[in-house]
């Protein structure tokens, strides 16, 4: 009885766990993917995982090997996020995992993570942080044929229904970001195959 109350108590002391960088308490959700993300020509190991007593700003946390960066929730409800895939995106030694922020939901940003100077970082589009995985107007990220440049499309319902307002832009990486080097918009009629898998171009994939 009274070791039951000494537990009692000191859970009731212990407090609830912050977002310290510690790993202690999370635990892997879904799937692994194997790839050398810090391009030091090792295979690691890349896992998200959840410590649902953390934080929302880090209850989710992507791991390569030892290395880790917290996976902020979008600033709506029912996101959980996933694993999607590791793929060389920009053109730096080693592959980057991307993280799929509200896979139930209709649209579909990613976060694409990469290895700098011994940390995991996660890498901005533009002035945002949010690559376009889909939605339900034509939407993708892909990588072209130059190493480091992706193209990004997004859509909508043009004026005439029967076709599709699309924006079509070019980033390149340049350290931590992607920076926009051109963009065209044009119309495309409803039904036309413009889209298909995120990053499905990216050389070294694994998901
Ligand atoms: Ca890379």
């Amino acid at each position: 009885m009274l070791l039951v109350a000494v537990a009692a108590a000191l859970l009731a002391a212990s407090p609830a766990p912050r977002c310290d960088g510690e790993l202690a308490g999370y635990h892997v959700k879904g799937k692994a993917l194997h790839g050398d993300v810090d391009g030091d020509g090792r295979t690691d190991r890349v896992t998200l995982r959840v410590d649902r007593r953390r934080p929302r700003a880090c209850r989710h946390v992507v791991v390569a090997r030892r290395i880790a960066a917290p996976v902020r929730p979008l600033p709506w409800p029912g996101t959980a996020p996933r694993l999607l895939l590791l793929a060389e995106i920009d053109g730096r030694a080693g592959v980057e995992p991307v993280v799929t922020l509200s896979p139930a939901n209709v649209y579909r940003p990613g976060a694409v993570f990469a290895a700098r100077r011994g940390k995991l970082v996660r890498l901005r589009l533009g002035r945002g942080h949010l690559f376009p995985l889909d939605d339900e107007f034509p939407t993708e990220t892909d990588c072209t044929g130059d190493p480091g440049e992706i193209e990004v499309i997004t859509s909508q319902v043009a004026e005439d229904d029967s076709y599709w307002d699309v924006t079509r832009s070019r980033y390149r990486s340049r350290g931590r970001r992607f920076r926009r080097v051109s963009r065209e918009h044009f119309q495309s009629p409803v039904g036309t195959e413009l889209t298909g898998k995120a990053f499905r171009s990216c050389s070294s994939r694994a998901q």
